[in-house]
């Protein structure tokens, strides 16, 4: 059974194990001292992140000194404006949300996982009224090859709409793959679905006249390197021309009616939803017209790609072998109860839960009791609008006391189920889309 622990404490995250270690400062040696509470210097931003603020004389700060907030024994790790995240890393900093929260019927800013490849832009220097957005074309791709334009005036032209856009992580569920992959290793928590408002990017490309030879949009955004060198990419993927061109896709400043949480790209964030949520680019600043498939940081080599054709698990694959990842797979999530719970055997109990399925509907969702020997159906409902998660409910009763577990499958509208088992080994680690399960103990 997975453990339930939402948020880890600090002193915890020193003696963890790192998944990524290139990535990670203070887990590469865990030594007595560092046991004790003393972080490398280099842990600053960490720092910032747990205290909640800015420290304004950290440059007078002994190296490896802890602050208070932090070397209080009951203060955990937290990220500022978020609640009840398990915590993967600190630097970049990437968190997940537990499947109890995300009973909501839309993810609030709070829940909403974090993935961050690199630092975002210094917050005090956000200024939305100021932000531009470059759009940028290849030659031959658009009548209009550049065009600068700031928040207000994107908001003053175009049309606003609001959609419920689901966004998962393409390494979600990374964890379970057996060999491990490298990366980091979530769970079940990296997905949401949000309200967004902005624009269409269809309708501000329409301005700048597309040809034929458009066929991809890449982004960038502001954040920059781990590294602090401002020439190397942190992460910029794109989506080909007909998912950019999607009325869902949007350039958006709003998120649930509220601006976008800093942490999940504000002031300005590309979202195309059911796609792995690494297109969904964040701190936006400029769009790139592309005449070939984008070719930024993170498009190509091994990155969000799995072998066009199934490998056994374990096997090199060549780089030519390997294709982009579009539509996420068919998925689903036990919300509620929490796993772990107790229920009073032969009293029937509601499930409730949420399912999607990429570019495709949710036709059917169904819940098992007995280890997936026998499945009964729930009530599903329809999505708000395309690519927006479903609510399934259902109620259970537990014949007689003992230890049960509760699976969910869902099913798209080609067929298509989730495995009940890990789903086809992939370098990376991408794309499992195995049944939820929660413990259930009836008493
Ligand atoms: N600018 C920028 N955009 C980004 C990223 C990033 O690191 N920088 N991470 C991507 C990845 S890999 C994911 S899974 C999603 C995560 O979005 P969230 O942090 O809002 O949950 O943002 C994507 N967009
Ligand atoms: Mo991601």
């Amino acid at each position: 059974m997975k453990s339930d622990v939402q948020e880890i404490g600090i002193h915890e995250l020193y003696a963890k194990d790192p998944q990524n270690a290139d990535k990670i400062v203070w887990d590469r040696e865990v030594d007595p001292i560092t046991r004790r509470g003393f972080l490398k210097k280099s842990s600053l931003l960490a720092m910032v992140a747990v205290v909640g603020s800015n420290i304004p004389f950290s440059d007078k700060m002994p190296s490896g000194f802890i602050p208070q907030a932090m070397a209080a024994g009951d203060k955990k790790f937290s990220i500022e404006g978020k609640e009840g995240l398990r915590i993967l890393n600190d630097r970049p900093i990437n968190a997940e949300t537990p499947p109890h929260l995300l009973d909501e019927d839309i993810t609030s800013g709070k829940h909403f996982f974090v993935r961050n490849n690199g630092q975002p832009p210094e917050k005090s220097k956000i200024n939305p009224n100021k932000w531009t957005l470059e759009i940028v074309a290849d030659k031959g791709t658009a009548k209009v090859e550049t065009l600068t334009i700031s928040i207000p005036e994107l908001k003053k032209k175009y049309k606003h709409y609001t959609y419920q856009l689901q966004m998962e992580c393409g390494g979600n569920g990374r964890s379970e793959f057996n060999p491990p992959a490298k990366g980091n290793q979530w769970s079940t928590g990296a997905i949401a679905c949000a309200s967004w408002t902005g624009v269409r990017l269809k309708d501000v490309l329409a301005d700048i006249g597309l040809t034929q030879k458009a066929i991809y949009v890449g982004y960038k955004g502001a954040d920059t390197h781990l590294s602090g060198d401002p020439k190397k990419p942190v992460i910029s993927r794109g989506v080909p021309m007909h998912k950019a061109l999607e009325p869902e896709t949007l350039i958006a400043w709003s998120m649930n009616g509220e601006d976008i949480p800093y942490q999940n790209g504000h002031p300005l964030r590309l979202v195309s939803g059911s796609w792995p949520a690494s297109v969904s680019g964040k701190w936006l600043k400029k769009l790139m017209i592309r005449d070939t498939i984008h070719d930024g940081k993170k498009m190509t080599g091994a990155s969000y790609r799995v072998p066009c054709k199934p490998v056994a698990p374990g096997t090199k694959v060549p780089k030519k072998d390997m294709c982009i990842i579009e539509s996420m797979p068919v998925k689903s999530l036990i919300t509620f109860p929490k796993t772990g719970v107790s229920q009073e055997a032969g009293k029937p109990f509601e499930i409730r839960g949420k399912a999607w399925a990429g570019d495709l509907e949710v036709v059917r969702v169904q819940v098992s009791i007995d280890f997936g020997a026998s499945w009964q159906d729930t009530n599903l409902a329809k999505p708000a609008n395309k690519h927006a998660w479903q609510k399934f409910t259902t109620k259970v009763s537990l014949p007689i006391d003992g230890y049960y577990e509760i699976w969910a499958r869902a099913i798209d509208s080609r067929g298509k189920s989730q495995p009940m088992v890990l789903p086809g080994w992939n370098p990376r680690g991408y794309l499992n889309n195995s049944c939820h399960r929660i413990a259930v103990q009836a008493v």
